[in-house]
């Protein structure tokens, strides 16, 4: 169990102010100067050490992501870009860094635009982010006043940050389109490589990381990547966010080590499952983008990234979504093919048209209105569009349903009997 000195953010939560004076009795801006004196390597050695993985959902490994930046200028400026386009289904973990520790975010982003040899960096914030977006402006201008950033601040390393707000699309969280997006273009995702790390924002060097992955950074730094990679497990390091949500008694975004179990992070900080453990249906253990894992899986199963790769789902973004035996599983799944469906930039064939195909076809099974052999065809379908699209958004709308089918196919082949028993009826019973 993670104890309240080895949290980051949540043990702060509610108790003390997001203001720069709060924020420095809290830690953060603590030595700044002297870790940038320590120089880009150690600091880049240091976050490569902590085993930290990125927090935007594809757990890259950050210091390793820092190293790509070219060492030397060939005249291009280095940037920094923060994703904050929270977008994710079930995912409300950075909305809560930059509401209650922005000072967190803003320093560690002048530490890794430091070590990357960025003097700019971009905060691209969600665009249904107002009142963060409020909140993260009034603490970079409180920074700015106190000259911890600026074209000559007190660190004597000139950098400036700047917060942009998005206009309300899933796709610009997608680090190329979100590029594109704050070049004045159209949110659409580019082929990669080249990766942004050569080829980034305006052409130039360019690191996207998530806004927990930096807001970190910070507090890895003055601690030591060593305390980090304490925490958790192999491969597996550090505390996490995890953004319960569903069929728990009391969801909440709460700090946990890395490897916790489901069952001791529902029962220890949501308040146990609705109903009891006997209650459990599935969980979606990463965001809407992974596979659900059933039950009898899940429940004593370790949230970390491996894990729960092994489980054929991901730790994603470590929203944690619930669901009991009340739950019209395949009218769930059906829902979040039309968001992947409604959020395609378009720009390819196989999204374009599979996202549409694959969510109609899944609505008619949740009412019972298919062909046994078309849950083939489905499944096909998705494996047509998986790996075969200009970027991840083809795969999150293939994998929850590739979940559904390998585990509640008798769920979707039940609903067919009934409907094909009496295809009058409105609708067959959603629930199981
Ligand atoms: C240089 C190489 N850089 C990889 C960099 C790359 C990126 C990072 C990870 O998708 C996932 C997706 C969603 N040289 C490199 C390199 N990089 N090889 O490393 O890259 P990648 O391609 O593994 O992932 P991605 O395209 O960043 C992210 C999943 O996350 N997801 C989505 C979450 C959405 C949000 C949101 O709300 N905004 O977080 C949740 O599971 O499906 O699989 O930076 O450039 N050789
Ligand atoms: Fe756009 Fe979908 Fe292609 Fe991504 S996969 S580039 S969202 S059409």
């Amino acid at each position: 169990m993670l104890s309240d000195q080895d949290r980051i953010f949540t043990n702060l939560y509610g108790l003390h102010s997001p203001g720069l004076e709060a924020a420095k009795k809290r830690g953060a801006w603590d030595g700044t100067k002297f870790l940038l004196e320590m120089g880009r390597d150690w600091i880049i050695d240091e976050m490569k050490g902590s085993g930290l993985r990125g927090r935007g959902g594809a757990g890259f490994p950050t210091g390793l992501k820092w190293s790509f930046m070219p060492k030397k200028s060939d005249g291009r400026p280095h940037y920094l870009v923060v994703n904050a386009d929270e977008s994710e289904p079930g995912t409300c973990k950075d909305r809560e860094i930059m509401r209650h520790d922005p000072h967190l975010l803003i320093e560690g982003c002048m530490l890794a635009s430091f070590a990357m040899g960025a003097h700019a960096c971009y905060i691209y914030i969600r665009g249904e982010y107002v009142a963060e977006k409020f909140a993260l402006q009034r603490a970079v201008d409180e920074a700015y006043e106190a000259r911890l950033v600026g074209p000559s601040n007190i660190h004597d390393y000139p950098f400036d940050i700047y917060v942009h707000h998005g206009a309300g699309a899933y796709i610009c969280g997608e680090e190329t389109a979100l590029i594109e997006s704050l070049e004045g273009k159209k949110g659409m995702p580019r082929l990669k490589p080249p990766f942004p790390a050569n080829m980034g924002l305006y052409g130039c060097p360019t690191t996207v990381n998530n806004v927990e992955s930096i807001a970190v950074a910070g507090t890895i730094l003055r601690r030591g990547g060593a305390w980090f990679a304490g925490l958790g497990g192999k491969n597996n390091t550090g505390t996490k966010l995890f953004c319960v949500s569903g069929h728990v008694n009391k969801p909440c975004n709460v700090e946990e080590e890395l490897g916790i179990t489901f069952r001791e992070l529902i029962d220890k900080h949501c308040g146990g499952m609705r109903g009891g453990w006997d209650n459990l249906l599935c969980s979606i253990p990463g965001g809407s983008s992974v596979p659900l894992v059933p039950a009898e899986q899940i429940i004593d199963a370790k949230m970390d990234f491996d894990t729960l790769r092994n489980l054929g789902s991901g730790l994603g973004t470590a929203a944690v979504i619930v669901l009991d035996k009340s739950t019209d599983i395949v009218g769930a799944i059906a829902r979040i093919s039309y968001f992947y469906k409604h959020e395609s930039c378009g720009q390819c064939t196989p999204c374009r048209e599979g996202t549409g195909w694959m969510w109609r076809v899944l609505t008619r099974m949740a009412a019972g209105r298919a062909q046994k052999r078309e849950i083939d065809m489905l499944l096909e379908v998705t494996k047509q569009v998986e790996g075969h699209t200009i970027c991840a958004l083809g795969d999150a709308a293939a994998w929850p349903i590739q979940g559904l089918i390998r585990h509640f196919r008798p769920e979707i082949e039940k609903r067919i009997d009934q409907y094909s028993a009496n295809p009058h009826m409105d609708a067959v019973p959603m629930a199981a």
